[in-house]
């Protein structure tokens, strides 16, 4: 399998974990993003949005984190990562969602802003976003270990990344102990990677 990614990426990170939390080897090719090397249309014929990560694996081409995840859980994490039964998927679904918005949204898109990686938007608009998803981790975290189904699944994966660096965006992980001793959780689970 190949990854592409940009040094600083994220939603690459979510994948690279993955990849490494279910050992499985790849190749990294990674984009310069002051080149516009993931604007190139060799690139673009890769992932029209101009974005990484993109994860090919023989004639596959997979555009998006979460569908990388997707992808690779079902591929080869069995039950585990991504259950097939309908309400486990859901389950994990939902947190799958809270990261494509609020966290998205709000702690990338703050984080961005703040440390100047994010040329546009108003940061207390972001902040504002990423604290309710801070919130609404919070209040799940307060009684589970895991966000989804009792164990470590993709629901983890692609929330932890951009929680685990909100504080350089501004976002005070102290007020919320519950989010705080998750991230420590994740960070302990066999093949965590750091980021690049
Ligand atoms: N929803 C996408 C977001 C991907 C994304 O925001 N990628 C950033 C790097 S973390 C990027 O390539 N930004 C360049 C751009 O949008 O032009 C995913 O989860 O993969």
């Amino acid at each position: 399998m190949k990854l592409y990614i940009t040094s600083t990426s994220g939603n690459a990170w979510k994948v690279r974990l993955l990849l490494s939390m279910l050992k499985q080897p790849f190749e990294t090719i990674v984009l310069d993003p002051d080149r516009k090397e993931h604007k190139a249309p060799e690139f673009l014929k890769l992932n029209p949005r101009g974005q990484v990560p993109v994860l090919v694996d023989g004639d596959k081409v997979f555009w998006d984190s979460t569908a990388c995840l997707v992808y690779l859980a079902r591929k080869l994490g069995g039950e585990q990562w991504l259950p097939t039964d309908a309400a486990g998927m859901a389950e994990v679904q939902q947190w799958l969602a809270l990261s494509n918005n609020e966290l998205h949204y709000g702690l990338q898109w703050g984080r961005g802003k703040k440390i100047g990686i994010r040329a546009i938007g108003d940061y207390e608009e972001y902040a504002m976003y990423g604290r309710n998803g801070l919130a609404v981790l919070e209040g799940r975290l307060k009684n589970n270990e895991w966000l989804a189904c009792g164990r470590p699944t993709i629901a983890d994966i692609a929330c932890y990344c951009y929680t685990s660096v909100a504080p350089e965006g501004g976002f005070d992980l102290a007020a919320h102990p519950s989010v705080a001793a998750w991230v420590k959780r994740v960070e302990a689970l066999p093949g965590w990677v750091k980021r690049v």
